[in-house]
């Protein structure tokens, strides 16, 4: 096993919490890692990044971590029977060599749960990111407003 990159450099996160940021790990770069506020109560939240893999191999975002959570998931999006439901992604996902992946509402995404916090629009919160290959990758999710009422209420009937 590799040892895990600790000191990935944070690359640029110098303007507001909605600007672009990203942070780079060996061959990995994660984009704009976000989150959406929560209402006060909520016990669940989201996170949504962008993954890009310049390597010639694949690496697996395996989970992470968040401040402001008890528990961090992958949770990808299927329709069945033209319903909209989310599992959990137990195998992580698969970044291939050369390829961007990403995790966006409606889509696979991250699932922040047991909040011990409401999330804030307009503040941010430190994380991680785990990877198969890049190891442990220290993140920062701003906090933006954009689509959060869509994203709670899909989101409440999560159940472990
Ligand atoms: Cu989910």
């Amino acid at each position: 096993m590799r040892v895990p990159v600790l000191a990935a450099a944070v690359a640029a996160c110098l303007s507001g919490p909605a600007a672009a940021h990203e942070f780079k790990a060996g061959d990995l770069t994660i984009d704009h890692p976000s989150s959406r506020p929560t209402p006060p109560g909520a016990k669940v939240g989201v996170g949504y990044l962008t993954i890009r893999n310049d390597g010639a191999e694949a690496d697996r975002l395996l989970g992470g971590s968040a401040t402001v959570a008890g528990r961090f998931e992958i949770h990808a999006s299927t329709v069945e029977d033209g319903v909209a439901r989310m599992r959990r992604a137990e195998n992580g996902i698969v970044v291939g060599p050369g390829a961007t992946v990403k995790l966006a509402s409606g889509g696979t995404h991250v699932m922040l749960l047991d909040l011990k916090e409401p999330i804030v629009k307009g503040k941010s919160f430190d994380g991680t990111l785990v990877f198969e290959r890049a190891g442990t990758v220290p993140v920062r999710f701003s906090v933006e407003g954009f689509g959060a009422a869509a994203a709670a209420p899909s989101h409440e009937g999560h159940k472990p």
